[in-house]
């Protein structure tokens, strides 16, 4: 467990709430829409710690439509505004644990309650001067940065050889594992062409994002013989029993992402032989601190986990970076260098892809420092919360 008491509680001051508007650099397509253009609630805390004033950054991962899950980005301004911040507010000081706790009355909206504990975690290690990796225990002996190996996600594309020439671009820029978005229509010819083109040795994996249905076994089966990873969420969110069903049927290994929401419920899910690998992604299961418990129950349990992304600018990205290596994520994750999707990042050191590989970061805080010019450029609005 992490010494999270080790770490300075906050005197909040105020809570900053900016939204971003961040272009990608090519649309993003998945089976329940198209990405161009991402907004992003930001959490800024501004605080003191020791004496110390220090300001800490959340990044909240909610779509612009509640497409993905239930949450959308309006939405989670609104709660954080009306319903989350106010209920934070009446205490005298702030940790990170605080914040899970606090606000287990309020039902949902995970990734606005993520965000916040984010903020409030990147402000205490700041106040602390440590990073987010050397309190997970991730930072190597030697001094050398610690690695973790980068995954791209590819969006569906129409046409098989746009594909493969978007496949081959990011083998060229390192890529060490290839996922690809799939959906009825959408699959087993574009499996079966990647697969060769990228030969038997890159690892493989493809998420459905809901897009299936449980009579849909025996024409997911045949994938099994492009030797992937996994199948990532090809069923419902809540249909848990549906996805145990097409485990026995499939032998490709089925991951879960949208249906794990909590460590409890991911533990059901492993019970249940529905949830044979782990995706966890921050955001959807209500902040770092919760996706370390299912780090730890997975690894306890014998279940592979990786990271999955958001579309993240450099503030979860970092995070993430550093989650990612914790000794449970035995597979690649979603970790993509940040010109995957912007052409500037608001991040003063975006993530890189050196071989294949991502340096986790090691500043003080969740992992990345703001560049403050480029924040105001894409800011669209800020509204203030005083504490
Ligand atoms: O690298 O951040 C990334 C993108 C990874 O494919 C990715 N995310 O369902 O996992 C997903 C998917 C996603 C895309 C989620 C768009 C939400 C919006």
């Amino acid at each position: 467990m992490i010494e999270l008491d080790a770490l300075p509680p906050l005197i909040v001051e105020r809570v900053e709430l900016r939204r971003v508007a961040m272009p990608l650099v090519a649309p993003f397509r998945t089976s329940f829409g198209v990405e161009s253009e991402r907004d992003i609630l930001l959490v800024n805390v501004l605080a003191t710690a020791n004496g110390d004033a220090v300001s800490g950054w959340g990044e909240c991962v909610a779509l612009a439509e509640p497409t993905y899950s239930a949450e959308y980005v309006d939405a989670a301004q609104r709660v954080t505004e009306q319903h989350l911040l106010p209920r934070l507010a009446v205490v005298e000081t702030l940790t990170a644990a605080d914040v899970g706790r606090m606000l287990g009355a309020i039902h949902g909206h995970p990734m606005a309650k993520g965000a916040i504990e984010a903020a409030v975690l990147d402000a205490q290690l700041r106040a602390a001067g440590r990073s987010f990796a050397d309190l997970l225990g991730v930072t190597t002996d030697n001094g050398l940065p610690t690695q973790i190996p980068s995954g791209v996600s590819v969006g569906i594309h129409e046409q098989v050889d746009d594909l493969l020439a978007t496949v081959q671009g990011y083998l060229d820029d390192g890529y060490v594992r290839i996922k690809l978005k799939i959906e009825p229509g959408s699959d087993i010819e574009h499996v079966a062409a990647v697969r060769e083109l990228i030969g038997p040795d890159t690892p493989l994996q493809v998420d459905a994002n809901t897009a299936y249905r449980r009579t849909d076994g025996q024409h997911l089966a045949r994938l099994d013989e492009f030797d992937m990873l996994l199948i990532e969420q090809p069923l419902p969110e809540e249909d848990i029993v549906g996805h145990a069903m097409l485990a026995a049927e499939v032998e490709t290994p089925i991951c879960l992402d949208e249906s794990l929401v909590s460590a409890a419920g991911t533990a059901d899910a492993i019970d249940l032989g529905a949830c044979e690998i782990a995706n966890i992604k921050p955001g959807r299961v209500g902040g770092y601190l919760e996706a370390i418990r299912i780090h730890d129950l997975c690894l306890e349990r014998g279940v592979p986990v990786w990271c999955g992304g958001m579309i993240e600018t450099g503030i979860g990205r970092g995070a993430n970076a550093a989650l990612a290596a914790l000794p449970g994520f035995t597979l690649p994750g979603d970790i993509s260098a940040s010109n995957r999707f912007y052409a500037q990042d608001i991040v003063t050191d975006p993530i890189r892809i050196v071989d294949g590989h991502v340096t986790v970061p090691t500043t003080p805080g969740m992992g990345f420092d703001i560049d403050a010019d480029v924040l105001d450029s894409v800011t669209t609005t800020t509204s203030i919360i005083e504490f």
